[in-house]
This record gives C-alpha cells, sequence and structure tokens, in this order.
C-alpha cells in the first residue's frame, strides 16, 4: 500500500496532470505467446492500478491514451476486442471509480463508438460528474491532430452563427475549445513500451510537459515504476529551477 504521507516527507514532486501513453501490450503478450488481446485485458488491470495509485498520491488529473484514430486501422478482431475492454473496465470499475470520488471525463470523439459502448460511457459521465476527487481522462478514438481541428471548426461556426465575434477568439478561448477545456497542461507524459514518440497525443497540451521514456511494458508498469518516474520528475525539476 502506498503511503501519501511518506511521498510528501521524500519531498517527491507531484505533477498536477499526469498523461501516460500506455504502449506495449501486444509485445507484452506475444513474449509468452499469448494473442496481443491477451496483452490488453492485462493492460487494463494496469489502468485500475495506476488510477488508485494516482488518486492517493494527490495527483489532480489523469490522461490516458486507451485508443487512437488510427487504431481502427487494426485487424477487426483486436478492434472488436478493444470495444468489448471499454465494457468490461466500466461494469467491473465504475462503481469502484465512483465510491473513490474519481471524475470520468472522455478526449476524443464519443458519437462514433458503438451503441453500446457509448450509452455505457454516458452513464459513467453521468454517474460521476460532480465527483471532486481525481479527473481521470481516457482518450477513446482520440487524435490530437484532430482535436485541434475540431476546435477550430468549432470557432469557425460560433463565428458564423453570430455565438462569437472573431475579434473575441483568443489563445485562451482556442484552449477551452479542445477536449481538456479548461483543465491544465500536462506537466509529466510518460511514454513505457520503448518508442520514443508524441504519436498525436496532447499535443498542445504536452507543450512543456516533462517526457519520461521508458522500455517497460505497459502490463509490467506499476505504482512503484510510477514512483520512479517521479523521482525522475522531481531532479529534472530541481535541476530546472537551479539555473
Ligand atoms: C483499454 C487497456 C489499457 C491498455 C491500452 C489498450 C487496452 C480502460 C479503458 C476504458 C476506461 C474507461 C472508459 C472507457 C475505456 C480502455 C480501451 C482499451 C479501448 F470510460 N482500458 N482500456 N479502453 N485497454
Amino acid at each position: 500500500m502506498l503511503d501519501k504521507d511518506e511521498i510528501l516527507k521524500e519531498n517527491i514532486r507531484i505533477p498536477n496532470h499526469l498523461a501516460i501513453i500506455m504502449d506495449g501490450n501486444g509485445r507484452w503478450a506475444t513474449q509468452f505467446n499469448k494473442s496481443r488481446s491477451f496483452g490488453h485485458y492485462e493492460g487494463m488491470k494496469r489502468v485500475i492500478d495506476i488510477v488508485k495509485a494516482s488518486s492517493d498520491i494527490g495527483i489532480k488529473y489523469l490522461s490516458l491514451y486507451a485508443f487512437s484514430t488510427e487504431n481502427w486501422k487494426r485487424p477487426l478482431e483486436e478492434v472488436s476486442y478493444l470495444m468489448d475492454l471499454i465494457l468490461v473496465f466500466l461494469n467491473k470499475q465504475i462503481k469502484h471509480l465512483h465510491e473513490n470520488n474519481v471524475k470520468l471525463n472522455i478526449l476524443g470523439i464519443l458519437n462514433q463508438l458503438p451503441p453500446k459502448q457509448i450509452k455505457k460511457i454516458e452513464e459513467a459521465l453521468k454517474l460521476t460528474e460532480n465527483n471532486t476527487g481525481l479527473i481521470l481522462n481516457i482518450a477513446l478514438n482520440y487524435g490530437s491532430k484532430d482535436e485541434i481541428f475540431r476546435a477550430v471548426k468549432k470557432m469557425i461556426n460560433d463565428v458564423w452563427i453570430g455565438a462569437i465575434d472573431k475579434d473575441s477568439i483568443t489563445e485562451e478561448l482556442f484552449y477551452n475549445q479542445l477536449d481538456t477545456g479548461n483543465m491544465p497542461d500536462v506537466d509529466l507524459l510518460i511514454r513505457p513500451g520503448g518508442e520514443k514518440r508524441l504519436s498525436n497525443f496532447m499535443l498542445v497540451q504536452n507543450a512543456y510537459s516533462e517526457i519520461i521514456f521508458t522500455d517497460v511494458l505497459w502490463p509490467d508498469f506499476s505504482e512503484k515504476k510510477l514512483i520512479q518516474c517521479l523521482e525522475e520528475y522531481t531532479l529534472r525539476e530541481r535541476r530546472f529551477g537551479g539555473l
């Protein structure tokens, strides 16, 4: 069990907004001659662990990349399994998340998912909407270029219908149209799985974030690995502060 007081005593810096690209699930499973889906299932269990750890540590925003707009190109069988996982996760976890005061939020275009999934997610959003604890952003059918494009189109439309004046378009107004609304930027981005790319994930929100790439595959990620990343983040901040 993770002791929040221990962490505070050790002077570890806690990011306000942590983002994670949950990569390496398929490769993790292939190591054991199992199907990629087996890796996705194991990866889902780490979502549960890391949400709990983040909430205990006092992280305010946690953004997880679960399914990109590009992921539709994967084999149908894998896509179907990932869609099933949405239901499995919510059926098993939503009550627990709610009891822990977690507020769910989705980044990406919800209405392009299958109807069952949309319904389940909408119920979960409604259930947790007044919660005041950790804000859990799940990026589903999400791509950052798409997010930026939608924000621009929305503003053009708002000008066109007379809802806003074109001169009232400020940087702030633009950022507020993004799927993260008025949430703060990401402080720390962690990418397990060995790749060293952003892969179209929260490009605007990561403008100033510290980035940690680790070879650990997502199903092997743990509370302990998270603390190690926070230690590295703390060291980087200290160096920066010393200049
Ligand atoms: C997915 C597990 C994590 C590793 C990456 C791919 C597989 C949780 C969700 C989820 C959570 C809340 C919610 C909707 C979905 C999820 C997908 C894949 C598509 F409201 N894990 N997880 N969704 N994986």
